[in-house]
């Protein structure tokens, strides 16, 4: 296993990348490594990398700004070291200082950025919010192996028409790194995202006692992932041999929402049919589907669903910090 990993370090860790201190350097000018996850990359220590969408059109302020924070500070208590990502006037940041983390926050024409986004927004200086595909790709290029979120994309319900399938999907088959959430939410079709990553080759695991795929506010979305990590370190090793092998996809660990937050369940589930009606009655498409639902379902169950996704969310943040240390162990 050692001997295995040797080789794993080169094949994740950092290219080159523009840090604070260092020069300016041609292909990298875009990117800009916070000098505190710099400097825990260089000493082989465990970061987290964290998305920002979730900050600009996942949910409502102040709570996206005291989550962001919150999650933070969990990564930390768990002895990682936290790297937010985000675009800031066309730079994109691994790691943000509080100041720039407050800017996303408030700043109200931050654009949704997703793999396809990248080159317009750095292009063009604006400034938004990472999804899960641009985290991903920020993160890996980064040296980042471990990357918490709320939910990742899927394939929409209707998706074998629309073709309206999440970039995160194909992302996760094409960028080593695992990410660490609580399944899909029902908005999507579970089934066929699940199908999808397959084609595509992606290591799913559940973490935990059981092989139930999670459904973001419930454990269980009636579906199994192909395999399971009981405790960080059996996530660990997963991680590694999906580094190891070369395959350059990721690994989707899925978290169960812990059963005292998962009560609302069922309300929040009858919220999510009556939004995913209107946001097709209102005929809204694209990468507008998400955030309207999300904003739906929380107006419907009157802060319930905000409330369970912050509570998941906390405990992906601790989950995601508690492999990234085991992952940084079985490395160094
Ligand atoms: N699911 C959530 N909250 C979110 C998202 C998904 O519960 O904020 C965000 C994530 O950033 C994810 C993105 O990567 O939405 C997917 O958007 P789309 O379906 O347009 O690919
Ligand atoms: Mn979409």
């Amino acid at each position: 296993m050692r001997r295995m990993l040797k080789s794993f370090p080169a094949l994740v860790l950092r290219r080159g990348i523009t840090t604070y201190q260092s020069t300016w350097c041609k292909n990298d000018s875009l990117y800009r490594v916070h000098p505190s996850v710099s400097q825990a990359l260089a000493e082989n220590k465990p970061v987290v990398a964290l998305e920002s969408t979730i900050i600009t059109h996942g949910m409502p302020y102040p709570h996206n700004l005291s989550t962001a924070k919150e999650v933070e500070a969990i990564v930390r208590a768990e002895g990682a070291t936290p790297a937010t990502v985000g675009v800031i006037e066309g730079k994109v940041h691994v790691g943000l200082s509080s100041e720039k983390l407050d800017h996303l926050a408030h700043c109200r024409s931050s654009v949704k950025v997703s793999r396809r986004d990248l080159p317009y927004v750095t292009s063009k200086g604006l400034t938004g919010g990472t999804t899960v595909s641009a985290t991903m790709i920020a993160a890996h290029r980064a040296g980042i192996p471990v990357f918490v979120t709320g939910g990742i994309g899927g394939v929409h319900r209707d998706g074998e028409n629309s073709l309206d399938i999440s970039a995160d999907l194909t992302e996760l088959s094409r960028t080593p790194i695992a990410v660490i959430s609580a399944g899909v939410k029902s908005i999507l079709d579970i089934g066929r995202t699940l199908e999808f990553l397959e084609t595509h080759g992606v290591c799913v695991a559940t973490y935990g006692k059981s092989k139930n795929f999670p459904a973001f506010f419930s454990p269980q979305s009636g579906f199994t992932s192909s395999c399971q990590a009981e405790n960080p370190a059996e996530a660990a090793k997963l991680i590694a041999s999906t580094l190891s092998l070369g395959l350059q996809s990721g690994v989707l660990l899925a978290v169960p929402i812990p059963e005292e937050h998962a009560a609302a369940g069922l309300q929040i589930e009858e919220a999510v049919q009556a939004a995913v009606t209107e946001a097709s009655n209102k005929q809204i498409t694209g990468r507008d589907v998400t955030p309207f639902i999300l904003q739906k379902v929380n107006e419907l169950t009157k802060g319930k669903s905000l409330q369970a996704n912050i509570a998941l969310i906390h405990n992906n943040a601790r989950v995601g910090s508690q492999i990234a240390c085991a992952l940084s162990e079985l490395m160094n």
